[in-house]
């Protein structure tokens, strides 16, 4: 029987990712853990804990008490912010993930381990168009700088110490059950509540900067799908490219027009500018599309159509 840990729970990912676990694997099976409490419904739907994963000797207690057979470590401090405090956000992001490797190497009941890395590995040397899996790595941002310190980490203790750790390279994630937070794709989430609650959204990125996105159910399907996929098939121990949907803001706001034509909307491109200028436009996903089946569902149109449905529903409108 498996019994899973979600560390980062509370998050845009952790939120719906622990419900999806739930279903899956039993309610009393995944235990949902953050620094912060989280939202009513995952607190009632299982156990949850505030914990924090910088916190390695509560960590292992946690972990052997509870038979922890899983770890899905999704804690992390994201682009926007680690450019804030660049130093405090490695730290964050490293650490973490290396108190978690070093328990899979020592817990023999720990099998497998998820860690997200992102598409911010890339940087401005890296070819921005259909970027394949394996390619020039020179990112200029802290977040991309430990997220592909992470991937090496993650091969690292597969090769040395056979750790099943698996991972993929998540595009921006579009979602409407939390809200995301610290991040340069952010703009393609604000945007949505903006229209409902406001309409009306000031973009921090420039109306023709394309981007790598998905939409959460997707990025969800994949990552469960990765991580039951059979050991054989997974031969990637740092990182998997996932492709989805490519869009540029005025894409994105031409697509939300067609359902409420009076949104208005202004660009004032801030700091996240430059970080959004030195990731890929698209990203080439054949390589775990080959390995373990990955497959995209949602496409911009019936993206913004749920989107829209669910965040006004969300506010009575
Ligand atoms: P998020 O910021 O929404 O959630 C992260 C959660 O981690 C928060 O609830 C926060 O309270 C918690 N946390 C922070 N420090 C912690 C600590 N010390 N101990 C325990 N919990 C702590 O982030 P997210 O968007 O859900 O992203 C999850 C992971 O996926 C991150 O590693 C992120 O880099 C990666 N990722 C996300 C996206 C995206 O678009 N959302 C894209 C690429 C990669
Ligand atoms: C961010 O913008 O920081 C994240 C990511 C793509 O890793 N959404």
């Amino acid at each position: 029987m498996e019994r899973i840990l979600v560390i980062g729970a509370a998050g845009q990912i952790g939120s719906e990712l622990t419900l999806a676990l739930r279903k899956i694997y039993g309610n009393d099976n995944v235990f949902a853990t953050d620094l912060r409490m989280g939202p009513k419904e995952l607190i009632d739907s299982g156990p949850y804990y505030v914990l924090d994963v910088m916190d390695d000797k509560r960590l292992i207690h946690f972990v052997i008490r509870h038979r922890i057979t899983q770890i899905y470590h999704l804690a992390a401090v994201l682009s926007g912010n680690a450019e804030k405090l660049p130093l405090q956000a490695w730290h964050i992001n490293m650490q973490s993930m290396l108190n978690i490797l070093d328990l899979a190497k020592e817990v023999e009941d720990l099998k497998k381990i998820f860690w997200p890395s992102s598409i911010a590995v890339f940087g401005p040397s890296t070819p921005p168009y259909q970027t394949p899996q394996n390619t020039v790595m020179e990112p200029t941002t802290v977040y991309g700088i430990s997220k592909l310190a992470g991937e090496r980490w993650c091969e690292y203790y597969n090769l040395k110490f056979g750790v099943d750790v698996r991972s993929i390279r998540y595009p921006g994630l579009i979602s409407y059950k939390t809200e995301a937070g610290g991040g340069t794709t952010d703009y393609a989430v604000e945007i949505f509540y903006e229209a409902v609650r406001n309409g009306a959204y000031e973009c921090f990125l420039r109306e023709d900067t394309e981007l790598p996105m998905m939409f959460m159910d997707d990025a969800i399907s994949a990552t469960i799908n990765l991580m039951e996929a059979p050991a054989e098939k997974v031969k990637i121990h740092s990182s998997y490219n996932l492709e989805g949907i490519s869009f540029t803001p005025a894409q994105l706001v031409a697509e939300i027009r067609k359902h409420m034509p009076e949104l208005a909307v202004t660009y004032k491109p801030d700091f996240r500018q430059a970080i959004a200028d030195s990731w890929p436009k698209s990203i080439d996903g054949s390589v775990a599309r080959e390995h373990w089946g990955m497959e995209v569902k949602y496409d911009l149109a019936r993206m913004t159509e749920l989107m829209l449905r669910e965040i006004k529903s969300k506010y009575g409108k």
